[in-house]
């Protein structure tokens, strides 16, 4: 998986190294810092590298890689960030919130929140695969959400920085897994409420037409940069609407028809 990422280039290693480490003091200052493009030109393959390079410091704190999220799934989210390429950030253990707990928020920059259809690996994943052949090594689906906190000035980067900066993830949170036989995925209505009001509603569908799709999109980045997407990895399918500002001191509860509710409040 990840954990044995081989494409890293060898060339772009020491400065991939150097700018992740001022992503990485930004995220633990918890306060932003300037696009990396303002200053260094950046490729797609050298970000993925940055990106690479920030989660391995994270694992040398002691967390674990238990999957990937997917990023720009949807028109909502491209035309909101102003880009249009599927993108993945690596979650470590120590982003997830249980359901039902507590997210402080004061360690964060400027989180925004949006609803996801996560989906539970039971067989590896990687390569060139079908929605049909995806939806085989599927263990288990659930509405999820997921909290970006882009460490970049104004929340405003282009496609290598956001790469960088681990695709802006910074927090998630799923409910009960349901048997994936059970649910059928393609249109299935997402809601935030913040305190009871509704903030953000969409559809799954949003998610590249069926949140399948972006699952075969994780398989197909994760056999160019060579590796496999291992049973029990989670797997955010990306944004079903745009995302939102999360305040603190809030309720906040994610709803999908048919697969229940994920919570959390908000120091
Ligand atoms: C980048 C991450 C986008 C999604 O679901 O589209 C994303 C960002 O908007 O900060 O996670």
């Amino acid at each position: 998986m990840p954990g044995q990422h081989t494409t890293t280039p060898d060339a772009a290693a020491p400065e991939a190294t150097a700018l992740a480490a001022a992503l990485d003091a930004a995220a633990l200052a918890g306060r932003p810092t300037a696009r990396l493009t303002d200053t260094t030109p950046l490729d797609v393959p050298t970000a993925y590298a940055v990106q690479r390079a920030g989660v391995d410091r994270r694992c040398a704190r002691g967390e674990s890689l238990i999957g990937v999220k997917m990023g720009f799934t949807s028109r909502a989210k491209m035309a909101q960030m102003g880009v249009d390429d599927v993108i993945w950030g690596l979650l470590t253990d120590a982003m997830l919130v249980e359901d039902g707990g507590v997210l402080d928020t004061g360690g964060l920059i400027h989180p925004r929140i949006e609803p996801e259809i996560a989906f539970l690996l039971g067989r590896p994943l990687s390569g060139r695969v079908t929605p049909a052949e995806a939806a085989r090594a599927v263990a288990g689906v659930a509405v999820a959400y997921e909290v970006l906190d882009s460490r970049y000035d104004g929340f405003r980067f282009t496609l290598p920085d956001v790469i960088a900066d681990n695709a802006s993830a910074a927090r998630f949170g799923v409910a009960a897994w349901h048997h994936p036989d059970r649910v059928d995925l393609r249109n299935l209505g997402l809601t935030v409420e913040c305190d009871g009001r509704p903030v953000a509603t969409g559809s799954s569908a949003a998610v590249l037409g069926h949140p399948l799709r972006s699952l075969t999109a994780a398989a197909r980045l994760a056999a160019e940069a060579d590796v496999v997407l291992e049973p029990g990895f989670v797997v955010l399918a990306g944004a079903a609407t745009a995302a939102v500002p999360l305040p603190p001191d809030a309720y906040v509860r994610i709803c999908a028809a048919g697969l229940g509710a994920v919570e959390v409040t908000t120091r």
